[in-house]
């Protein structure tokens, strides 16, 4: 039922709020760089630069209510009173609420019923926001909350509105009911106005658990994300377990599974998709374990352990399809010869490279080993060779031939250490790396705005480094970067100075995004969001060719937990009017399997100018080694038709799945289509 629907002398469950004692409401606006805090009992950042609104003058407006649990309920600032739907009625379930003037709404706080019945507990939902009570859009925010009953929070981008709308979509014990002790809306000093030619934010996916891993599923597009064995914490262990959540972009649905049956606590681990597509995930808090991600059949399987512990090491998926991994001190012993090993997923078999020694890639943190060995940029090359581009200011070319060995790749540039930086394959074809930002130590460290690129040659040869541009406009650590269609790469959040579960506001946390643009080597700003990503934040590139963006946290009782995903629209899918720009279609492909140096035949619905490669990723921890792009070459065959070669050698195209994408003589891309390269 619409809003406009109700007329006022019909609105049965409209209720004034009562004038009350408002002990939520924190206190005034304080200005710009009030960081996100959370309240007492509420283990997760609230929204940015916000107050709990004043309720006093607000209107309600339920779908239902039940007798002695009226809609009123919901937001008379009293936990132990709840509003409850009748029995008899079905979802979806709402409740709106008129401000009464308009605010820069910034997110929804929901207190569950606290009467010891889980009936009516929030689990799917959408919020949707309005300027008249009549339209209303799309979800500004929408996914699944925890079902426990902490307060629960849905944080979107400011925006001026008077009327919002909280639907359920399902709930706890599946009573068919909704219940809500308290409601509260965030309202927030200012809001970003919108910049179509920078990009658009949103909307917000919640997550039931922080999500601080992630890989997108090959076949279907659904992303994967994943915590430890809490929801929001790690350590302090029953290990073995693992809390999952799967959001599909297409359906908008979120799930959450708790994952035993591969005994393994995949928090801070090394993540691979191999060449099947199958997602590899090792180490971690269970620091020898190997678990499997298998997206065709949405199970997990267990692998063969590894043959040392590690937790913060870094893998990466071969030319030849093996799986080749080394350092991580943050789990098991710490030292400085977590050398090297390699998996063949084909045998799911685990064998030490002893001669691919870590010494050469330690950093120099103020920890030593422990955090020296972590988080290594690693890049698949020709001829099974990897090449290790930080985050060490020395780098090294590493070979699995025989017992492994390493030589060195001299250093970037005069870069210091950059730990928690970035490093991203842009142009694999022509073997180019941009790397930027990090800090010297792990923790309490100030960051660079430093950015090199990379040209790589011949495994073992000498390599081609220069400084990228201007180095990036604003130092960064703990930031996030995908690589878009068009060659660009996206950078997102990070903070100037290096704080583990800190968002403190003298670390000035970056909410202004930039983009490397490789023709101009320059890099430009993007539009602002206002969810604060640092340590433990989380970038895919989706197959729509919009950027996820999310986590952040992961510390428990801490205000800094982040249990959402936010979805970046790059400018390149907009109208100058902020509408979404028409999109290049691919009708069809002539194969969805090729191999090293094979041809696909591409059908569109117009013409199209250019194409590329980029692989599906996977991330933690700053660490994505399957992400790269290659732009392909499109030949023309008939109207709409069109032929693109696949390189020759398994060192560019890694075997595995892509996304292909076509671009349209704006710079439009299409949706991608799936391909995989087989060995
Ligand atoms: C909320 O607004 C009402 C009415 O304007 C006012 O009486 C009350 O003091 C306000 N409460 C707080 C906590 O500011
Ligand atoms: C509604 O359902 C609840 C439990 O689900 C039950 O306790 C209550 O009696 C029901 N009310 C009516 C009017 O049927
Ligand atoms: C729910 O049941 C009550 C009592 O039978 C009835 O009066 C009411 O109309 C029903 N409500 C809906 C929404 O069906
Ligand atoms: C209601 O619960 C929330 C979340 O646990 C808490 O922050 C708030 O103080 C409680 N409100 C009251 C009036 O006790
Ligand atoms: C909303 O934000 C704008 C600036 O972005 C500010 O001028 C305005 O006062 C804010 N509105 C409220 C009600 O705080
Ligand atoms: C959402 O996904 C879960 C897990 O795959 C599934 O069980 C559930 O039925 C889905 N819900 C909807 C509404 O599709
Ligand atoms: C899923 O597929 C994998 C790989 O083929 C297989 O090992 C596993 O048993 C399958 N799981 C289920 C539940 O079918
Ligand atoms: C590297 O790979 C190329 C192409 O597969 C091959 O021709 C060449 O012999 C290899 N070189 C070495 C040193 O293995
Ligand atoms: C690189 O050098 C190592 C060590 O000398 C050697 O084992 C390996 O074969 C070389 N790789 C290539 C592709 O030439
Ligand atoms: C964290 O909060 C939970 C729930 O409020 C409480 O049970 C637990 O003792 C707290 N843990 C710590 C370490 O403070
Ligand atoms: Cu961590």
């Amino acid at each position: 039922m619409r809003f406009s629907e109700w007329t006022w002398p019909s609105l049965i469950f409209a209720v004034f709020a009562q004038a009350q004692v408002d002990s939520s409401v924190i206190g005034a606006f304080t200005g710009e760089g009030v960081p996100a805090k959370g309240a007492p009992g509420l283990y997760q950042a609230e929204p940015y630069n916000s107050v709990r609104l004043n309720r006093t003058n607000w209107i309600a407006f339920c779908d239902s209510e039940s007798t002695g649990n009226e809609c009123s309920n919901a937001i008379d600032g009293n936990n132990a009173t709840f509003w409850a739907t009748a029995n008899n009625t079905t979802f979806p379930h709402f409740i709106i609420l008129d401000l009464g003037s308009t605010q820069n709404v910034s997110g929804v706080a929901m207190v569950p019923r606290r009467d010891g019945s889980k009936d009516g507990w929030i689990l799917q939902h959408q919020v949707f926001t309005s300027s008249d009570g009549t339209n209303w859009g799309e979800p500004v925010a929408y996914g699944m909350w925890y079902s426990d009953d902490s307060e629960k929070l849905a944080v979107i981008e400011p925006q001026p509105v008077r009327y919002i709308r909280l639907e359920a979509l399902s709930d706890a014990t599946d009573s068919q009911t909704t219940s809500i002790a308290d409601l509260n809306i965030y309202g927030a000093a200012s809001y970003h106005v919108k910049n179509p030619s920078l990009g658009e934010w949103g909307p917000t996916i919640d997550v039931p658990i922080v999500p601080v891993a992630a890989a997108v599923e090959p076949n279907n597009g659904k992303v994967l994300v994943w915590s430890s064995w809490d929801k929001d914490r790690f350590g302090g262990t029953p290990g073995g377990v693992t809390q999952t959540s799967i959001w599909d972009p297409k359906t908008s649905n979120v799930s959450h599974r708790v994952v035993t049956n591969t005994h393994h606590d995949m928090f801070c681990p090394g993540i691979s998709m191999d060449s099947r597509g199958y997602i590899v995930v090792t180490g971690g808090n269970d620091a020898e374990r190997t678990s499997i991600y298998v997206p065709f059949n949405d199970s997990w399987v267990i692998g063969a352990d590894m043959t040392t512990e590690r937790g913060y090491q870094a893998t990466t998926t071969l030319s030849d399809g093996r799986i080749f991994a080394i350092g991580g001190s943050w789990s098991g012993e710490v030292s400085d010869s977590k050398n090297g090993e390699i998996y063949d997923p084909t045998a799911d078999e685990w064998t030490p490279l002893e001669g691919a020694l870590v010494k050469p890639m330690l950093t120099n943190d103020a920890t030593g080993p422990y955090h020296a060995d972590n988080h290594g940029w690693l890049f698949a090359w020709k001829n099974t060779s990897i090449f290790q581009a930080g985050p060490s200011r020395a780098m090294n070319w590493y070979s699995v031939e025989g017992d492994g060995s390493v030589s060195p790749a001299g250093n970037r540039l005069s870069d210091s250490d950059e730990m928690s930086g970035n490093a991203v394959m842009f142009d694999a074809a022509a073997g180019q790396i941009l790397t930027f930002g990090g800090s010297p130590n792990y923790e309490d460290s100030e960051s660079v705005n430093s950015a090199a690129l990379i040209t790589l040659g011949a495994p073992n040869s000498s390599i081609e480094i220069v400084q990228a541009g201007q180095n990036m406009q604003y130092s960064r650590v703990f930031h996030t970067s995908v690589v878009l269609p068009d060659g660009s790469v996206f950078i997102a959040g990070g903070q100037r100075h290096g704080m583990p579960f800190s968002e403190d506001a003298s670390l000035d946390n970056r909410f202004i995004p930039e983009r490397y643009i490789p023709r101009d080597d320059m890099f430009i700003t993007q539009q602002p969001n206002s969810i604060v990503r640092v340590y433990h934040s989380i970038s895919l590139l989706l197959p729509d060719a919009t950027v996820m963006n999310g986590g952040g946290g992961l510390c428990a009782n801490c205000s800094t937990n982040h249990y959402n995903l936010q979805v970046y629209t790059p400018p390149y899918l907009l109208m100058g009017d902020g509408s979404r720009a028409p999109r290049p279609v691919i009708k069809s492909v002539s194969s969805t399997k090729v191999g090293f140096g094979g041809q696909i035949g591409i059908v569109t619905e117009s013409s199209v100018d250019t194409a590329s490669l980029i692989r599906y990723g996977t991330t933690t921890h700053t660490v994505n080694t399957d992400q790269r792009r290659i732009p392909l070459d499109l030949v023309p065959v008939d109207i709409n038709t069109y032929s693109v070669n696949i390189p020759d050698d398994g060192g560019i195209a890694l075997p595995g799945y892509w996304m292909l994408f076509v671009l349209d003589s704006s710079g439009v891309p299409s949706v991608a289509t799936p391909i995989q390269i087989t060995l």
